[in-house]
């Protein structure tokens, strides 16, 4: 796959001369003639890197690379000065701010291709340990920790905001037995496979993690009891109706689910949803298991 160059200068003849370079070098060139709607820019382009020019008529580069680095999503995309501007002081700013390098006009190709590798590779392992803090290794879902971050920072929002969250507790039926007669390696499949059918089964903006063992939790914003209902519902009966084929076994799972459920009026906190969903998990399995309680 082509990695992704986003150039922003105001002059058109600074791009040119920037594409042809990269493009000679297989990159997919964007480029913008100034910074004003960079950060919509940036989401919708989602480069691997950012040349940025620093003496732009509009907004100039500094502060085109401070929003950059302000706003979360675009924040450790690696954005490179480019500058005819040699003073010290300029670019100390720049670095301070959090520009990963910088290059002088005039161009000299070598240097830039070189740079932006270099930053390019920068930003690979910086995803690649942004994933492996966040992800749990086994299911790909988030990892506990970061499941618990999220939930605190949605359901602050949620107050500010004022709708509704619901915190959903899930845990595989006797899923010691499914180790017992399977082995460990396929009940790890099976955690794999339920780990997909939950992703398949939320909208993008919510969330699902591995709480613990074969333990999960999905957190739904902005939605009625009903459909929070409804959607656990649709999620153990998909569950229920699943043949799981793993290696040469077909087995049958099923799981229980609590759901906590929070209007905007009430004053509970995040840690104590989490406990009712724990609590309504717990009496899940008191009433036969395979079912929801809320
Ligand atoms: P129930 O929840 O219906 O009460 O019964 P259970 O047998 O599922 O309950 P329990 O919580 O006592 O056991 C959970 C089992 O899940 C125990 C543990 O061996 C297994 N388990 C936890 N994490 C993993 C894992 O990562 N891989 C595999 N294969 N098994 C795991
Ligand atoms: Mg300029
Ligand atoms: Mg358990
Ligand atoms: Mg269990």
């Amino acid at each position: 796959m082509k990695r992704k160059i986003l150039a922003i200068d105001d002059s058109k003849m600074n791009l040119k001369i920037l594409s042809d370079i990269l493009m000679e070098e297989d990159y997919d060139v964007y480029t913008l003639l100034d910074g004003i709607n960079v950060i919509e820019a940036v989401l919708n382009i989602q480069p691997d890197a950012i040349l940025l020019d620093i003496i732009m008529p509009s907004i100039d580069g500094i502060d085109v690379c401070t929003s950059l680095k302000n706003t979360e999503e675009t924040s450790s995309i690696p954005v490179i000065m480019v500058t005819a501007v040699t003073e010290g002081k300029v670019l100390r700013q720049a670095f301070d701010i959090g520009a990963f390098d910088y290059i002088k006009k005039p161009y000299d190709q070598i240097e830039i291709v070189a740079r932006l590798k270099s930053a390019i590779r920068y930003y690979d392992q910086q995803k690649k340990l942004e994933s492996l803090a966040m992800k749990d290794g086994l299911t790909n879902l988030y990892n506990h920790r970061m499941i618990m971050e999220l939930f605190e920072k949605e359901f602050n929002k949620a107050i500010r905001q004022q709708y509704s969250i619901a915190f959903m507790m899930f845990d595989i039926d006797l899923f010691k037995k499914v180790n017992d007669t399977y082995g460990h390696k396929i009940g790890d499949c099976v955690l794999k496979n339920i780990a997909n059918v939950l992703k398949a089964s939320l909208r993008t903006c919510d969330f699902v993690g591995r709480y613990g063992g074969e333990e999960f939790c999905i957190i739904v914003s902005n939605q009625s009891f009903e459909s929070v209902l409804q959607l656990s519902e649709r999620i153990r009966a998909t569950i229920d109706h699943y043949i799981f084929e793993v290696g040469n076994n077909s087995m049958h799972i099923t799981i229980s689910i609590g759901v906590a459920y929070k209007e905007p009026i009430s004053n509970i906190s995040h840690n104590e949803l989490i406990i009712i969903a724990d609590q309504k998990l717990y009496e899940a399995k008191k009433n036969g298991r395979n079912r929801v309680e809320c």
